[in-house]
This record gives structure tokens, C-alpha cells and sequence, in this order.
């Protein structure tokens, strides 16, 4: 098998030992799980020992690039981050745009490990093969944006970066991994992985030729890629509003989380929507090779600038009762600064202001009261206070301190990103099944949902759902591309195919991707179970249900007031989705799919932990 596309190197950094070594990855696994997620969760399972601590030195960080990544081609900029997550205890994951993206693939490798623990904070500067292991004094403490400023003044401002901020150094269980001032990813808590290790950044720089198969083809194919996108009608909007326009869809469709997940429509959502964006614009950012860049800057309440997104908005806007875009801006910003997940901040504050007004929570708060938020978000972000410190620790530790179960909206542990789903049940089955916990990048599947029987528990549904995590979560997370093109642009998803194949001397077809997405979903799914069953739990399909709040409580107003989930229904649903996967009733791979997928090691390494269905 050709290792064009790939260099077959991955970089090990043994943190404890200050030891970095080159290990070849045998060209099998290369094709069996191509790169990216895929590639990060076979190195888990092949490399961890099940059952360990997440924020213990055993674990992994991993940072993982695919065979199209950092090559011509449209949104190839992005790189995967993963390790076993201290919020969820299963496999977790993030995929951001950044230079680092590019510089990985020019240094020479598919993936870089980090093992162990450093004793002192440092930060790693890689080179091609070069890799210092430098003393990070005076970099920790300080917020993403100056500590990343510095690092460029001094590695160069061509330099790939990927650090922590506040957060992660304080190992807050949503914190992240940022990039480029305003690119975030790791919402399960990678960021607090990269902490724990005492690792404030990855500097990476690269000079060589990427391995490509054929050259020629694949930039000329590039070339009329990128034309495309700009042409697809979609193209002029994209680039004005980028995911901000998903505020007023969310609206006009009841989704918008409101209240804490309590209802679907927010009264004063258009203080908070794409077109109150548009006129607060100043400039637009965007991840590397990319041409339809879609990051909105604004300027802030306090007069800074701030990237902004459609989960950041919704979250830490309609989510918590603010509709005032300045102000969520804001918000925003901080988030990035201490490298903590919007999502999981916006989740958190909600749990504490619906707990508070329902007698949960002494301390007295109210929907929208902007000083009381800001007060908490770094009572969170920094692990000041009590309640702060409960709340960084995830919803599951904070309902079992102050109860109330139903103000926690997560699935696993993984607070759900912004999307309602009272009256969407494809949509909560895609949270309930996702990846990595609540999380929409593996199967968005609400769009098409409003429009093909919003209400129905169909098994069409399910297969819907299905198809997207493969496409989405399977294929764009392995090859490491950005999948928004696709999303909102329509750009053929038979590009990245050819790309691939020019790239890796392949000829694939779309199906064989697929193969392997099912394969990453399977080995993901085995890791949860076998994490859960090493550290003492036992799995069952109920880890597939969405929060108890969708079920329990109706939405009170707008127009589908009545609303809510039937949980008997979603139980079918559920069972529909495990059949077409080859899961049994418990949502464990059955014995035959694993052998199937070429998982034959898995199934006997799971079969002396658990009884497998055949
Ligand atoms: C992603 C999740 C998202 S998904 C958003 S906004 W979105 C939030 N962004 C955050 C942020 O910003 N700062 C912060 N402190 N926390 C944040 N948490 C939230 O994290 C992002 C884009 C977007 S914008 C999306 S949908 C797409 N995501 C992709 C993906 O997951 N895979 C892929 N192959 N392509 C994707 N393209 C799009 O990238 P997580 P980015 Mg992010 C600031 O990582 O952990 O998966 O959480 O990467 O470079 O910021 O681009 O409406
Ligand atoms: Fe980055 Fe947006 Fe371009 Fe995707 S479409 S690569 S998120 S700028």
C-alpha cells in the first residue's frame, strides 16, 4: 500500500522523560482508519490502559492531521485534538482551524502523542524533526491571546500555535484548546488533559514537501474547488453572516435554546442574530487554505474585538436570557481568553440560574442579569468560589451537589450544544448518540428534520441520523477538512474524494469511507464501553437517552407550545439506530460486527470485559 498523502511518522513526546522519538505507523492502520479522529481512537484503545485517570500522566493528548490536511484544497486548515476526557470519561475530541494544521503536515508527521506529565510548565516547539521542550514561566497565567502574541513574537507569526488558557492550567473540566485568538476546539475537556500535563503550548513549524501522489491533479482539482464554492448561490450570504444566520433559523423554527433548554423561541432573539451582527461588523477571520471564511469580529461591550459563532451566541445568549449582542460579545471573548468551552459556560450558567430560581442554589440570580453572569463566568473559568468550582467540575458533579437532575442539559456528561429538541426527536437522537457526548458535529441532522416529519419517530430517521455521522463525523473528522463547504455551500462532497485520491494514490469511492467511519464509530463505541466497564459502571442504553428535561417539560409558549419528547417513542427510535449499526439492545457492538469492521482484536479484548451479544 502507497503512504502517499500520509508520511506514516508520528511524533511520540514523552513529557516526563523530556524524550521525543519518530515511530512509524504501520501502513495497515493508515488505510483502516486514514487519520484524524480515526487514527486518534485506535491510539487510545492500542495505547492507554483502560480505566485510567483522564487528568493522570497515563493519558494521551493527541494531535492528529489527515491525508488532505495542509494541502491545496478547500478548508484543509483544521487539525483534531483527543484524549480520553476528564468531563466524560469516554473518548473525547475537538477539531479547530489552525496554522498548526498546515505546519504538522510541513514538519513531517500524521500525528503528534504527548505521554507523561512535565514536572515544570513548558510549552513544546517542534521544527521538522527538531523538538525542544522549552521552560513555560513566564507564559502560565497569562490568557491565550497574550501568551499567544509572545510565542509568535518569538517563534515567528507564520508559526502554528495551539495553547491554553487560565482554564486549562486550572484542569476546568470544559476547557479547551485554542488557536489563532478565537478558534477553539477539545469541548470535552481537552484542554484540561493538555493542563494536567503541564503543557501551556505546541509551537509547530515546517519547511518540507508534503508525500503526494500526483501533484499536478490535485492542485489543478484544488484550483476548480475553490472556484466552485465561491460560484454555489449560497456563497454571498455564507460570507456575510456564517453560522450567525442559524440565530434566526433557530427562531423561526423553535430551536433557539431559551431559558436553559426550557423553551425554543426567545423573544429578543433578533438583538442577538445575524443581521444585528452584520452592522456591528469589522472585520472577518477564517481558518488556513480556506476561501469561504466564515469568523465574525465584532467589537465588544468593552470596546475589544471578539469572533463570533452561532453556538457561542446562542449559548451564552438566548440560552441564559441576554439579548444583547455586545454583551454576549463579551462573553465570547473571555471564553477565549481562559480557554473554556462557550458551550459548556453557557450550559453551566444556565444550570446555576434555573437551580437558583427554583431553591436549588441559595445564591439568587436572574435570566439575563449581565454583572451577576460575567461574576460567575470567571467564578467558573478561574474555579473562584464554591459554586464555581462545582460548576467547572460539569453538570454531573454539580446536580449531584445541588440537585435538581433536570436543569443539567448533557448527555454523558457533555454539556448539548444549541440546539432544542423538545419537538425534534432526530435531533436528540443525534446527542444521544454522538461521538463524544452532546454534540451536534456528528449529525446535524435538524435542518432536514423540520422539513421531512419533524414529529415522527421514523426509522428513516434514524438512518438519516446515521448517514450525516458518517459523513460528518466519520469522513471529514478522519481526512481532517472543515465540512462547513459542504454544509452550507453545497460543495460536492466528491471533491475531497478526488483530493484524497490524488493525494494518497487511492482510488477510493465515497463508500469506502464510509467503511471506515463505521469503523471509527464502532471503535469509539467499544472505548466507552470499555472505560465505563474498567472503571466500575456498567453500560446501558439509557447513556443514549437526551437530557430528562425534553421529556418532562413542555414547551410553555411560542408556536409549538405543548411540546416535548415521548420517551417511549425515543426508545424506539434508539432501537432502530442500533439495528442499523449491528449494536445490541444495550447499544454494545454485537461480536459479529466487530469482526465484520476488522475489529477481531477489539472483540476479544471486549469479550473478557463484558458478555458480547453474537
Ligand atoms: C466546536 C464547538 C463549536 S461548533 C462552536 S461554534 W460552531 C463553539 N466555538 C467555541 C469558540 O469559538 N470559543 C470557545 N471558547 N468555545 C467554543 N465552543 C464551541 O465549540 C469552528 C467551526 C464551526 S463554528 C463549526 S460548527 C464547524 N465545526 C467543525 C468540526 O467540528 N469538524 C470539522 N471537520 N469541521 C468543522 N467546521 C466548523 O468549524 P469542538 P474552529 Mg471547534 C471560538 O471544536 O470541540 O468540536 O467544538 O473549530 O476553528 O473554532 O471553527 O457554530
Ligand atoms: Fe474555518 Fe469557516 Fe473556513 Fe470552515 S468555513 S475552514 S470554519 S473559516
Amino acid at each position: 500500500m502507497t503512504t502517499k498523502g500520509w508520511w506514516g511518522k508520528l511524533l511520540w513526546i514523552d513529557l516526563s522523560r523530556r524524550e521525543a522519538k519518530q515511530v512509524e505507523i504501520d501502513k495497515n492502520l493508515l488505510s483502516s482508519y486514514v487519520g484524524g479522529r480515526g487514527l486518534a481512537v485506535r491510539l487510545l484503545w492500542d495505547y492507554t490502559r483502560p480505566g485510567i485517570d483522564p487528568l493522570s500522566p497515563e493519558n494521551l493528548l493527541i494531535v492528529a492531521i489527515g491525508p488532505i490536511t495542509g494541502l491545496p484544497g478547500p478548508s484543509t486548515g483544521k487539525v483534531v485534538v483527543a484524549a480520553k476526557s476528564p468531563l466524560t470519561h469516554g473518548y473525547g475530541d475537538g477539531n479547530l482551524g489552525s496554522r498548526t494544521a498546515v505546519m504538522l503536515k510541513k514538519a513531517g508527521f500524521d500525528a503528534v502523542v504527548f505521554s507523561g506529565k512535565s514536572e515544570k510548565p513548558s510549552y513544546v516547539y517542534i521544527e521538522n524533526e527538531k523538538v525542544e521542550i522549552n521552560n513555560a514561566d513566564d507564559l502560565w497565567g497569562l490568557d491565550t491571546f497574550t501568551a499567544e502574541k509572545r510565542l509568535l513574537e518569538r517563534h515567528g507569526k507564520d508559526a502554528g500555535v495551539l495553547l491554553i488558557g487560565p482554564s486549562g492550567e486550572r484542569k476546568v473540566k470544559m476547557a479547551t484548546i485554542i488557536s489563532q485568538m478565537g478558534r477553539s476546539g477539545g469541548r470535552p475537556g481537552i484542554g484540561a488533559v493538555m493542563g494536567s500535563k503541564n503543557l501551556k503550548a505546541i509551537v509547530v513549524r515546517g519547511t518540507r514537501d508534503p508525500p503526494v501522489d500526483d501533484l499536478k491533479s490535485l492542485r489543478e482539482t484544488a484550483a476548480k474547488a475553490y472556484i466552485e464554492a465561491k460560484n454555489k448561490p449560497a456563497y454571498p450570504f455564507w460570507i456575510r453572516q456564517g453560522t450567525m444566520a442559524t440565530i434566526q433559523w433557530s427562531q423561526e423554527n423553535s430551536v433557539l435554546p431559551t431559558y436553559n433548554f426550557s423553551e425554543g423561541v426567545f423573544d429578543e432573539s433578533s438583538g442577538i442574530d445575524g443581521f444585528t451582527m452584520e452592522k456591528m461588523k469589522v472585520s472577518q477571520r477564517g481558518c488556513p487554505n480556506c476561501n469561504s471564511i466564515c469568523g465574525n469580529v465584532v467589537l465588544d461591550a468593552s470596546g475589544e474585538e471578539s469572533e463570533l459563532d452561532y453556538e457561542n451566541v446562542a449559548m451564552l445568549g438566548s440560552n441564559i436570557g441576554l439579548g444583547d449582542l455586545k454583551k454576549v460579545a463579551q462573553l465570547n471573548r473571555l471564553a477565549d481568553m481562559w480557554g473554556i468551552d462557550t458551550i459548556g459556560l453557557g450550559s453551566a450558567i444556565g444550570f446555576a440560574i434555573e437551580a437558583s430560581q427554583k431553591g436549588f442554589i441559595n445564591e439568587k440570580m436572574e435570566w439575563g442579569d449581565f454583572p451577576k453572569i460575567l461574576e460567575l463566568a470567571e467564578d467558573i473559568a478561574l474555579r473562584r468560589t464554591k459554586l464555581g468550582d462545582d460548576l467547572a467540575e460539569g453538570l454531573v458533579h454539580a446536580s449531584s451537589v445541588y440537585g435538581c437532575e433536570e436543569c443539567a442539559i448533557h448527555v454523558k456528561g457533555l454539556s448539548v450544544s444549541a440546539y432544542d429538541c423538545h419537538a425534534a426527536p432526530g435531533m436528540a437522537l443525534s446527542y444521544g448518540v454522538s461521538s463524544v457526548g452532546a454534540h451536534h458535529k456528528d449529525a446535524w441532522v435538524i435542518s432536514w428534520e423540520v422539513s421531512h416529519g419533524r414529529f415522527a419517530y421514523s426509522p428513516e430517521k434514524a438512518k438519516k441520523v446515521l448517514e450525516l455521522q458518517k459523513i460528518r463525523g466519520g469522513f471529514f473528522e478522519n481526512i481532517v477538512a472543515c465540512r462547513l463547504p459542504w454544509v452550507e455551500l453545497g460543495l460536492e462532497l466528491d471533491w475531497y474524494v478526488k483530493l484524497f485520491n490524488f493525494a494518497t494514490g487511492l482510488r477510493w469511492r465515497l463508500d469506502d469511507h464510509m467503511v471506515v467511519a463505521e469503523r471509527t464509530l464502532t471503535l469509539i463505541r467499544s472505548y466507552w464501553v470499555r472505560e465505563y466497564h474498567a472503571e466500575g459502571r456498567t453500560w446501558n442504553r439509557k447513556m443514549d437517552y437526551p437530557p430528562i428535561k425534553w421529556f418532562t417539560r413542555p414547551y410553555t409558549r411560542g408556536p409549538l407550545k405543548g411540546a416535548r419528547l415521548d420517551p417511549q417513542k425515543y426508545d424506539e427510535l434508539l432501537g432502530y439506530y442500533y439495528e442499523l449499526l449491528g449494536w445490541d439492545h444495550r447499544g454494545i457492538p454485537r461480536a459479529s460486527t466487530l469482526r465484520r469492521l476488522g475489529l477481531g482484536d477489539v472483540e476479544s479484548t471486549l469479550g473478557k470485559i463484558i458478555e458480547l451479544t453474537n
